[in-house]
């Protein structure tokens, strides 16, 4: 029996009315939708168009299988609370793969299947994986609709938690389809095989952790994805496409996909600077890139504008300067220790309209979580049993919130422009209890590259695993980037050719510890002091002291006013312990050398370089 096409909720289990699959003018999206539809085996096939209709009905049907728990109207209007399986919280690194003809061209830094056995692995899972579900079809463009920066894809999910939640955070339905039907038209007419968009497949399976991959072929610009519901597994244009599969086509096309936040910092005269930083996964991307200015900068006029907060699309520009965009259209945030204290922007954003997952309850249907502060007190844990503090948080720490990005105060217009916004600097940055001093800025671009290849971080509760042991996480992408990391380094260096204007490349460390395990640094909207410097380096303005890891900062080079810090503090977050560093430029070495010849000697001999210098 050929499934039904365009049937929402209770209509899935009527009779087909329609033997055809098609949705699309496109021959090549209709044909991959009917061998999905063949191999998965749907009661229903819905395209979605992404109005607020169809985004009704869902969570309507959503709502009456108990998917979505709606929250307080009164404090939380068009909001809902969703649990997910208590194993399905995170994202599982040691399931996911790049699947590339040749190992090598993934690289140490993923895990490999041969692309044959991978496909094959998958569609025995897939087969008849759908039997009594509606399959979605969810055409999508990551940026804005009519950028040339921007990508497109198709994800085929039999979970409407996965279409809401893409409605959120990728430009969905009707206007995305128009575009991938243009591109692939265009493509066709010019006698060009292959497709345009990313074709992305998954399922919620059994939930099942041992039935569970995140496969990638970015030779196929494919993605398959079985056994999760969660984010970054199952949002396919997030993670998969939007850093996996797009970092590869990047490296081929002369662009760059990066894990950074993009954030606009306006002076009082009104001139904005943009900034991308790249930081681990639960390391503050969000609040830096939502920070409210601190009382004095307020006064002067200092404004912050977000245009992103963990993934950023960059080109050259004819100028030479690299422009940016967000491929996303929402914030999928960690909620603990979001507060009005941390990030004041974050929960204006999520006051309405927000799909929480595994949040704790308070009596009364708000949601909660550890450090939100708001006085209320949770009832239920994020597994819906009565809270218990000796059972373990009530929410779960990698607990998220999904939103549109325009419910944002600080959300920046500039947003939408398809031209992107150009970038002054690029911040690299982890979780460093010691030796990391809280700011430094590279000599040059190369110097840039090694500073972002060697970032280290301790580990946080975005993916399954020990929580805070530190790892080398080069610019924030070693979960991400779909190919080797040598030819990652390469492809960075590449950029930089005779006349560009390329961003000035800096390092922070927010979380350098004193001898009793308290942070040294206020952080969150004090972190401006350090933008401001920043962008005073960018201006040949603000000060700075040259030492073998690059120039630092002296406290006075820094606007200090009105923060307290002991003397412990400024000789560690401004200091620089060479015995420390040349420790760590052992192990920087190792690591590099850790990717044998590909690595590109450049590199190398920066590191070297360092080293001897700092043997001195
Ligand atoms: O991978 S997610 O996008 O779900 C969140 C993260 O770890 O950055
Ligand atoms: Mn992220």
């Amino acid at each position: 029996r050929s499934p039904a096409v365009n049937a929402l909720s209770s209509e899935a289990s009527k009779p087909a009315p329609s033997t055809s699959v098609a949705g699309s003018r496109l021959a090549a999206l209709n044909a991959w939708v009917a061998e999905v539809a063949a191999l998965t085996a749907p009661a229903a096939v819905h395209w979605c168009d992404g109005s607020d209709a169809e985004n009704a009905a869902l969570v309507a049907q959503m709502q009456a299988d108990g998917t979505l728990l709606p929250l307080n109207p009164a404090t939380n209007p068009g909001s809902w609370l969703h649990r997910s399986d208590p194993d399905d919280v995170a994202r599982v690194e040691h399931l996911t793969f790049v699947c590339t003809s040749r190992e090598e061209d993934a690289g140490p830094n993923n895990h490999w299947m041969a692309p044959a056995a991978a496909h094959a692995k998958m569609d025995a899972l897939f087969k008849g994986c759908m039997r009594g579900r509606t399959m979605y079809v969810i055409p999508y463009c990551m940026g804005p609709i009519d950028s040339p920066l921007s990508r497109c894809g198709v994800e085929i999910t039999d979970s409407p938690y996965v279409v809401a939640n893409m409605r959120l955070m990728t430009r969905m339905g009707a206007p995305a389809l128009a575009r991938i039907e243009r591109e692939g038209l265009e493509r066709a007419a010019r006698g060009e095989g292959g497709d345009t968009f990313v074709k992305g497949l998954h399922s919620i399976g059994e939930l099942d952790p041992g039935r569970r991959f995140i496969m990638h072929f970015p030779e196929e610009l494919a993605i398959k994805s079985y056994g999760s519901g969660y984010g970054g597994n199952a949002l396919l244009g997030k993670k998969c496409h939007a850093l996996r599969i797009a970092s590869y086509q990047a490296r081929h096309e002369g662009w760059m996909a990066e894990h950074m936040l993009i954030v606009g910092i306006e002076n009082p005269s009104g001139e904005t600077h943009y900034v991308a930083a790249a930081f681990p996964s639960a390391c503050g991307k969000t609040n830096l890139a939502m920070l409210i200015p601190p009382e004095g900068y307020q006064r002067e006029g200092w404004k912050v504008w977000t245009v992103g907060d963990d993934i950023c699309w960059m080109r050259p520009g004819a100028d030479g300067r690299l422009y940016a965009i967000n491929p996303e259209a929402g914030y999928f945030g960690v909620a603990p220790g979001t507060s009005a204290k941390s990030n004041p922007n974050a929960l204006a954003t999520i006051d309405a309209n927000t799909i929480f997952t595994n949040v704790g309850l308070t009596a009364d249907n708000q949601p909660w979580w550890e450090g939100l502060d708001n006085g209320e007190r949770p009832a239920t844990d994020w597994r819906g049993n009565p809270y218990d503090p000796d059972k373990g948080p009530a929410a779960h720490p990698n607990a998220r919130f999904t939103v549109s990005a325009k419910q944002c105060p600080s959300w920046s217009p500039m947003a939408e422009d398809p031209q992107g916004v150009p970038i002054s600097a690029i911040v690299f940055g982890g979780r460093r209890a010691s030796l990391v001093p809280l700011v430094f800025q590279a000599r040059d671009w190369t110097h840039g590259v090694l500073v972002g290849a060697a970032m280290g971080s301790e580990t946080t509760a975005a993916a399954t695993g020990a929580v805070g042991v530190m790892r080398r996480d080069p610019m924030a992408m070693k979960p991400f980037c779909g190919y080797n990391f040598a030819d990652y380094f390469s492809h960075w260096l590449s950029f930089d050719g005779a006349g560009a204007a390329l961003p000035k490349v800096f390092h922070v460390n927010w979380f350098r510890k004193g001898d009793d395990g308290k942070f040294l640094w206020p952080g969150f909207g004090d972190n401006l002091r350090v933008l401001e410097w920043m962008i005073g380096r960018v201006k040949g303005e603000a000060g700075a002291v040259e030492t073998p890891i690059g120039h630092l900062p002296i406290p006075t080079d820094l606007n200090l006013e009105g923060v307290e810090l002991s003397d412990e503090a400024r000789a560690k977050l401004f200091g620089f312990e060479r015995a420390g560093w040349q420790a760590e430029f052992a192990s920087i070495g190792e690591y590099l050398d850790g990717y044998g010849p590909r690595m590109p000697q450049a590199l190398k001999d920066e590191q070297s370089r360092i080293a001897v210098l700092l043997a001195d």
